[in-house]
């Protein structure tokens, strides 16, 4: 059923006018470490914005999903309360701007790797962390408004306890992106200091619905250190592109294998293995080196990166010698995401990716500069210029974030939106 061109789109989470750093997710080295700072919503969109121009200007095709009803009254109406009346835990829970990272919105697996040639996408259920495990029904109902065509499949989530963080812990390598490709589904075991949020039953589930071939399918466990180093995601130790698998050396639990299986289902795979000698763990989770987007130019492979890559003088070396060298990354492109950063979320949480013919897709959801600008007023119109945890049960503020939403929807025509 694949028709037209397939392309990778990249569709970002636009940062929601709630962005705060409330510190709700343990395991996460850098929300818990501003937890209580002040944070600046307007800014923040406006940082994701540039990013969307500049992947624009790369000639990349580029989308967007939108910020969440919130706070989320249904939610709290099912814990019986109210915003007014929840406890601060549950008030900062209920406003968390969090969907921003579309990269947990789902998994998607294009239409060449599925058995009855649709692109399957599965909704995450992020079941782990509270402020996370409300996001589906509004993913769930934007993603079956932007891909209502029936070149796709969109699933609701898989139930839990199987925990599910969508493309975050998923890395497809392909030769060409209208062929069949190897899906690799990371999860992670528990039993360390910190949750594994993705689940193995939870993944077999996703690549069952997803009907993928079991040849080209592989289930790969993360490394416990990686966990334990702030990794809460496979994303953040490891990216995938075309025929390119870029990895830290300690992101698997076994890498030997998984390169050994991808060496056998995909003769022509490169993968660069990024060692720990030369960039640790911690380096590794601090410039979230790997929470790039490795996206493919004309020119070659480009990285595009987060500031604080730049600013780690291993991992700033690292990068320099490879682009110097013979490597399949050509040229890096340095992004500033600060305040999504100061959350654990960098360039690549900010997006999900989607292998499609855009004409199959509802251009509500595609951007260009012209209706980026659009957005940009609205953000600077309506979102508040910043946020400390002690506004976030005032009344005021939820009316000031309310706003912004609807006034949002209505500019994109988006209404049908406003409840879900
Ligand atoms: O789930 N941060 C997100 C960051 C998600 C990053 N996504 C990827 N790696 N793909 C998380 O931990 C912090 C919210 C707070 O503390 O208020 C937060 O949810």
């Amino acid at each position: 059923m694949a028709s037209g061109t397939m392309i990778e789109i990249n569709f970002d989470g636009l940062i929601g006018p709630s962005h705060n750093y409330a510190g709700l997710s343990p395991g996460n080295l850098a929300a818990t470490r501003n937890a209580g700072g002040i944070a600046h919503p307007r800014a923040a969109a406006l940082q994701g914005i540039a990013k969307m121009r500049a992947n624009l200007d790369l000639g990349l095709a580029q989308g967007i999903l939108l910020p969440h009803p919130r706070p989320d009254h249904r939610w709290l109406a099912r814990l019986a309360t109210s915003y007014a009346d929840a406890p601060g835990h549950l008030q900062a829970q209920a406003v968390s701007a969090s969907a921003m990272w579309a990269a947990n919105a789902a998994t998607v697996s294009p239409a060449p790797d599925t058995r009855d040639g649709r692109c399957h996408l599965t909704v995450a259920n992020l079941g782990t962390m509270p402020h996370r495990s409300h996001e589906w029904p509004a993913t769930l109902a934007q993603l079956r408004v932007a891909f209502a065509h029936d070149a796709f499949v969109v699933h609701p989530p898989i139930p839990l306890p199987f925990g599910d963080e969508g493309a975050a812990n998923h890395m497809r390598l392909c030769a060409t992106h209208d062929a069949a490709g190897v899906e690799i589904f990371v999860y992670g075991e528990a039993g360390g200091p910190f949750p594994a949020r993705q689940h193995r039953e939870a993944s077999e589930a996703v690549a069952r619905a997803h009907q993928l071939d079991p040849a080209r399918t592989l289930f790969v466990r993360q490394s416990d250190a990686a966990i334990a180093a702030g990794a809460f995601h496979n994303d953040v130790v490891a990216v995938a592109n075309g025929t390119v698998l870029f990895t830290h050396e300690h992101a698997f639990a076994d890498s030997e294998r998984v390169y050994d299986d991808l060496r056998r289902l995909m003769p022509g795979v490169e993968i660069v293995e990024v060692p720990a000698a030369r960039v640790s763990l911690a380096d590794a989770v601090s410039s979230y080196l790997f929470n790039a987007q490795l996206v493919s130019l004309d020119t070659g492979m480009a990285l595009i990166l987060p500031e604080e890559a730049r600013a780690n003088a291993a991992v700033w070396g690292w990068l320099q010698a490879h682009v110097g060298g013979n490597g399949p990354i050509r040229r890096l492109e340095v992004v500033d995401v600060r305040e999504s950063m100061a959350n654990g979320g960098g360039p690549a949480c900010l997006r999900l990716r989607v292998v499609a013919d855009p004409a199959t897709i509802d251009p509500r959801f595609l951007v260009d500069h012209a209706s980026l600008d659009r957005i940009a007023a609205i953000v600077t119109q309506h979102w508040p210029e910043h946020i400390a945890p002690s506004e976030i049960g005032d009344p005021a503020f939820v009316r000031r974030i309310e706003t912004a939403r609807a006034a949002l929807l209505e500019s994109l025509d988006l209404d049908e939106l406003i409840e879900s």
